[in-house]
Formats: C-alpha cells, sequence, structure tokens
C-alpha cells in the first residue's frame, strides 16, 4: 500500500530509486504564501488550530517543490497549551509562557482537556492525508519531554537554561514529575496523531545538546525511549524519527537505547562518521547547513554532494541540520530537491 512512498520505504530499511528529501520547518515565514495565511490567522495558536488554516500552510510547501513528505503545521508547544499553561507567540520575539518554576507549580497542570484541545491537530491530519499526492508522506510530530520542559520553565526560547538545570540537579524528584506528565502527553498526543492519518513521527529534542551525559541519559534520552515504546506498543509498524539536536557522540547510545528508526543529524555530525556508527543499525536524515541553504550557489552544491557521497549508498533521507531560516529564498529549495533527486546511487 505505502509502496509508492520513498520514504516509508527507505524508514524499511528498502532502497529507492531517488534519495528522498525533506526540510523541517519547511511551512513557515520564507514562503511569502505562509506569512499571507498567518497574517490572516488569530495569532500563532490560531494558526495552528484552524484545520483549514493548518491543511493550507502544509501542503504549500507540497505545491511548490518536490517533497517526499509534508509535515503538520503545528508547533511543539501546543502541548504546554494543552495541559494548561498560557502559551503566546510574539512577533519577533518567538514564543512565551506564564513560567512553571515548581512542584507547586505543575498543580496547575493537567492531562484532562489535552485531547479535546489538540483535536483540530488530528482534524487537520485526516484533512491533509486527503490532499497528499500519493508518493508524498505526512510527518506528525511533537517535541522531546526536556525541550518542551525547557519552554515551559524558563518561559522564553534560547535561554542559557539555568532554571530548568537548577530545578533538575536540586529537585530531582519533582522535576521528573513534570518530565513523566509531559512522556504522558506526548505518547497520547502521538497515537492520537497516528489515528488521524500521520504516518511516519519526528520527536525534536532541539535543545538536547546542552545536557552533560548523565543529564543527558535521564532526562532526554530515557523519556523519549519511553515515548517510543508506548507508541510502538500500539501502533508498531508507523516509523519513528528522533533528533537530538547538538549531542555529539551521544548519537551512538541514541541508536543503541532510544528504539526509533532514524536519527535526525544536526549539521555538527561528521557524514563519515554517522555512515559507520549509526547508518548499520539506523536510517539516518540530515544535515545540510540551513545557512548553507540560504546562501545558495557553489556552497550549496557542494555542501550537498558531501553529504549524499557519504550517506547515499545506505539508509538515508536528506534534510537540514536544523530547521529552515526566514531569509531562505525559495528558488534555493527548489534546487536542493533537483540535486537531491537527480543523485544517482
Ligand atoms: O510567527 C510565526 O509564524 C512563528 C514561526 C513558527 C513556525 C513557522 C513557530 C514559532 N513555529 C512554527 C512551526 C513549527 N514549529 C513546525 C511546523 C512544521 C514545519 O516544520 O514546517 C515545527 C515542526 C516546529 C517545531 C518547533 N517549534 C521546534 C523544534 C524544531 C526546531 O526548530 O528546533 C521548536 C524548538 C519550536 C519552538 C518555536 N516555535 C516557534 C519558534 C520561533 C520556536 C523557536 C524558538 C526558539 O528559537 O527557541
Amino acid at each position: 500500500m505505502n509502496s509508492q512512498k520513498p520514504i516509508l520505504e527507505t524508514l524499511q530499511r528498502r532502497s529507492t530509486p531517488q534519495v528522498p528529501i525533506w526540510l523541517m520547518r519547511q511551512a513557515g515565514r520564507y514562503l511569502p504564501e505562509y506569512r499571507a495565511v498567518r497574517a490572516r490567522a488569530k495569532g500563532f495558536l490560531g494558526l495552528c488550530f484552524t484545520p483549514e488554516l493548518a491543511v493550507e500552510v502544509t501542503l504549500q510547501p507540497i505545491r511548490r517543490f518536490p517533497l517526499d513528505a509534508a509535515i503538520i503545521f503545528s508547533d511543539i508547544l501546543v502541548i504546554p497549551h494543552a495541559l494548561g499553561q498560557p502559551v503566546t507567540f510574539e512577533e519577533g520575539r518567538g514564543p512565551v509562557l506564564e513560567p512553571i518554576r515548581s512542584g507547586d507549580d505543575l498543580r496547575k497542570l493537567s492531562l484532562e482537556r489535552l485531547a479535546r484541545t489538540l483535536t483540530p491537530v488530528a482534524t487537520a491530519i485526516a484533512a491533509v492525508r486527503r490532499e497528499l499526492p500519493e508518493n508524498v508522506a505526512l510527518f506528525g510530530f511533537a517535541g522531546a519531554p526536556w525541550t518542551v520542559a525547557s519552554y515551559m520553565v524558563e518561559g522564553i526560547g534560547g535561554s542559557d537554561f539555568a532554571l530548568a538545570k537548577t530545578w533538575a540537579y536540586r529537585e530531582p524528584d519533582s522535576f521528573n514529575l513534570l518530565i513523566d506528565l509531559l512522556v504522558d502527553a506526548t505518547s497520547a498526543y502521538l497515537v492520537q496523531q497516528i489515528e488521524a492519518g500521520a504516518e511516519i513521527l519526528q520527536i525534536f529534542d532541539s535543545w538536547a545538546g546542552v545536557l552533560s551525559p548523565p543529564a543527558l541519559e535521564r532526562w532526554a534520552l530515557r523519556p523519549t525511549a519511553e515515548i517510543v515504546r508506548r507508541v510502538k506498543a500500539r501502533h508498531p509498524d508507523i516509523p519513528i524519527i528522533v533528533f537530538p539536536r547538538g549531542v555529539g557522540a551521544s548519537y551512538a547510545r541514541y541508536a543503541a537505547a532510544c528504539g526509533s528508526d532514524g536519527l535526525s543529524l544536526d549539521t555538527g555530525v561528521s557524514p563519515e562518521w554517522a555512515a559507520a556508527a549509526l547508518q548499520p543499525t539506523m536510517t539516518v536524515q540530515g544535515n545540510l547547513d540551513p545557512l548553507v541553504l540560504a546562501a545558495g550557489g557553489s556552497a550549496l552544491r557542494e555542501e550537498a554532494t558531501h553529504i549524499l557521497e557519504r550517506l547515499a549508498g545506505g539508509s538515508f533521507i536528506f534534510n537540514l541540520g536544523h530547521g529552515i531560516l526566514p531569509q531562505t529564498p525559495p528558488d534555493h529549495v527548489a534546487a536542493l530537491c533537483e540535486l537531491v533527486h537527480d543523485w544517482k546511487r
């Protein structure tokens, strides 16, 4: 049934004639048609929770480029919102949350309204599935507990994580209650996405790389592995890709212990190393520098070729090492898709 979808074939470790490609954050501000829809939505969460609009922006990059997958338009911070934590998205500033800082604050959160609040995402997933070309697969996604917790505790992104880490180091038992709550919420939400029609999942741990190896094991790897285990217990045939950004040599720990089918590599991972250390047991995805895509020209051709030469011989999905940047010219995305699909294995 899925045999025409190269990404699903790849995740079953079968070789396809063309190297499949999709791009993290492929829907977004670099597309003028996204900015137009965003301008008429009631805020960013209004865009995520209005199925008609979420479907439209999910399909925009698919209409423009020969990508092998769509990813449902939403955000990792819909989970804190659905648990009852106020979240807003401010123009030019990114997400802002009313922070939770202690075990006491956790009492404000509840799983009770989770599935109902997130139903519009499921509705959008079902609608996208009806519209996608038959060779294009649909990703569902969520953030990993550590990354989502770090936004919940810090209140903003891109901080130094001092508050989240201090809580984790000083009061691991109460921090663990937050992580466990996120494991429950995220597992349930991912199952909901599969049952609505998601064919692959990606779990984003964008801030895994700030943790020491023991903290990584406890707060990032183990909770992520538990989510993978729970989702696979219900839906063993749905492939899962994990993106533990910035973890360096600990990618090998993820390959050994997180139970996913694929790993998404950040830009700093050497493709030679990934081919030797990860690809024998995992599908790997990555890892072009988003700034190379924004720059274009000969740098784009050289860097993309460097990655393809080293990884396209094994189980491989072309992607970026992190999300596409708003200043990226859409023409560069078209050129990259062509280069990847023309690659002769
Ligand atoms: O106003 C806007 O339009 C805001 C920009 C924006 C967009 C387009 C945000 C706010 N979220 C999104 C969509 C989004 N976020 C997707 C959609 C699907 C696609 O890929 O096309 C996905 C998968 C995400 C995931 C996400 N959100 C991550 C994980 C991936 C990553 O980039 O590391 C993270 C960390 C977030 C938090 C977030 N939401 C939005 C912003 C600007 C951020 C990052 C803030 C920060 O830098 O800390």
